[in-house]
């Protein structure tokens, strides 16, 4: 008996116990066009960066037929931590956030806790939250800026 338990144990443990699904909503889409890019970041050092390297994961949702009332549902699977998102809808599929030339978004951007930067982008802090064993859910709204 106790060599089963042993086992069974053994076999709890083997299973990477840290993975969590977060779900995401995405409210006040306007349009079908493109695809939603959700980026996920683990740290504030390369919060916001566009470079593959600096995403700790992308998850990029194409928009056409995915809608309801506006609203787009998706999930994640991701180990339990510390994440914040930034999510934009990329009009031209150029997997960009285009911006004008002060950096200003050129499309509708939305970011974890629905965090609102005051002369800038928001911070990982106000947008950081916890995916627990159990799972996280944001929901969030788009807004063109
Ligand atoms: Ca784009």
């Amino acid at each position: 008996m106790k060599k089963i338990t042993t086992l069974l144990l053994a076999g709890l443990f083997a299973i990477p116990a840290s993975a969590a699904t977060l779900d995401i909503e995405v409210h006040g889409v306007q349009s079908e066009k493109g695809s939603l890019v959700i980026n996920v970041y683990d740290n504030k050092k390369t919060w916001m960066e566009e470079d593959q390297q600096d995403i700790f994961k992308q998850h990029i949702v194409p928009l056409k037929g995915a809608l309801k009332d506006g609203v787009l549902a998706t999930e994640i699977d991701i180990p339990e931590g510390e994440y914040a998102l930034h999510i934009y809808q990329d009009w031209d599929d150029n997997k960009e956030m285009d911006s004008n030339w002060i950096g200003i978004p050129k499309e509708p951007v939305a970011t974890s806790n629905n965090a609102k930067g005051s002369m800038g982008p928001p911070s990982y802090k106000d947008a950081k939250f916890k995916v627990d064993a159990t799972g996280a859910k944001q929901v969030v709204n788009i807004v063109e800026i």
